[in-house]
């Protein structure tokens, strides 16, 4: 394992190259100092599971059989896309988020010398995914899949973002229109399509799948997408800030938070009026007393409940599921995550 990461991160240090030499651009040494500089703060330093996971899944797909030195480049390759598809998503969001740190640095924006200089590097890393396809998928039956894919999953991350950024807008502040299925909706397009279905689907797409033959896998991985951002709205105020790299915002963002859609569901008159008081506001005072009334309520005791039922939801559903090797594929997915800590 520790050898497949190290397999892992040297092909970023081929991707990095190549895009810091793509012939498209007049490169000045200090415009290729900025873009390496802004890749190495944003793009490796993660968990990496999601661009690790199209590793493992394609060799699960393969059942066993040994990967050759090109499909192991090819599906390092496809998980750095994922990793910097990530990297751009989360630039913008922290803006949006008014966040502080991520991955246990500042956040990229909140560098002095990077500023909202942040909006365009996202933009960047963006660009940067089908350089890289194009680069080394060109001649390959899929390709054309392959944008398509990354294309819809980046549409339906943005209007994931967007539903969960309008729903914060000043004037449009409404607890009451915080219910599961909006929750719901949220996290299922902001997370579940580029962190869950698009890691299985690229390697499946490189095994020469059809993917409109694997909807089923589709709607488990939505499915565990959707339990992963319940926990990160979890730990967003009851994990360790050293342990998971970053300072939870929701509280003050007024985000339709896993938490705060529980904690109506569970109040009386009394707790909900202070909620309605005290949730949004980036006072500390406010967010304490919030924070104090997810403990009164018990919300630990609730996620812990939602964590084991859902557990074992998405192993009889993968159970059901046909194929040994796509449950292996699957499985092992689920066991990365379950009971995460980061
Ligand atoms: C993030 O949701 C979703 C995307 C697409 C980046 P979030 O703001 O809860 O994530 P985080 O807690 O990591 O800022
Ligand atoms: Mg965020
Ligand atoms: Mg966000
Ligand atoms: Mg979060």
């Amino acid at each position: 394992m520790a050898d497949l990461k190290s397999t892992f991160l040297n092909v970023y240090s081929v991707l990095k190259k190549e895009l810091l030499e793509d012939p498209a651009f007049e490169w000045s040494p200090d415009s290729r100092d900025w873009v390496e500089r802004m890749l190495d703060y944003n793009v490796p330093g993660g968990k990496l599971n999601r661009g690790l996971s199209v590793i493992d899944s394609y060799k699960y797909l393969k059942e066993g059989k040994e990967l050759t030195e090109d499909e192991i480049f090819l599906t390092s390759a496809l998980g750095w896309c994922i990793e910097w598809l990530q990297a751009y998503f989360l630039v913008l969001d922290d803006i949006m988020d008014s966040s502080h740190t991520r991955r246990g640095q500042p956040c990229w924006f909140r560098l002095p010398k990077v500023g909202l200089i942040a909006a365009n590097d996202g933009v960047l890393l963006r660009n940067h995914i089908p350089r890289i396809l194009k680069n080394h998928f060109r001649d390959k039956a899929y390709y054309v899949d392959l944008l398509d894919l990354f294309n819809e999953v980046e549409f339906q991350t943005a209007s994931g973002q967007m539903i969960d950024l309008i729903t914060t807008l000043e004037g449009e502040k409404d607890l009451s229109k915080y219910t599961l299925s909006l929750h719901r909706r949220i996290v299922q397009y902001k997370t579940a399509y580029y962190s869950f279905y698009l890691p299985v689907a690229c390697a499946l797409l490189m095994a020469g799948e059809n993917l409109d033959n694997h909807v089923d896998v589709k709607n488990i991985l939505v499915e565990m997408g959707t339990y992963f951002q319940v926990q990160d709205d979890y730990l967003d105020c009851f994990g360790a800030p050293e342990t998971i790299g970053k300072i939870g915002t929701d509280i003050e963002d007024f985000k339709c938070s896993w938490l705060v859609v529980k904690a109506l569901e569970i109040c009386n008159e009394e707790q909900k009026k202070l909620l309605h008081e005290n949730y949004g506001k980036a006072d500390p005072a406010n967010v304490a007393k919030v924070k104090a009334l997810y403990h009164e309520l018990n919300l630990q005791g609730v996620f812990a409940d939602y964590e084991s039922k859902s557990y074992e939801k998405l192993i009889a559903s993968i159970e059901a599921h046909p194929s040994k090797a796509v449950q292996a594929v699957l499985k092992s997915f689920l066991a990365k995550i379950y009971k995460r800590q980061k």
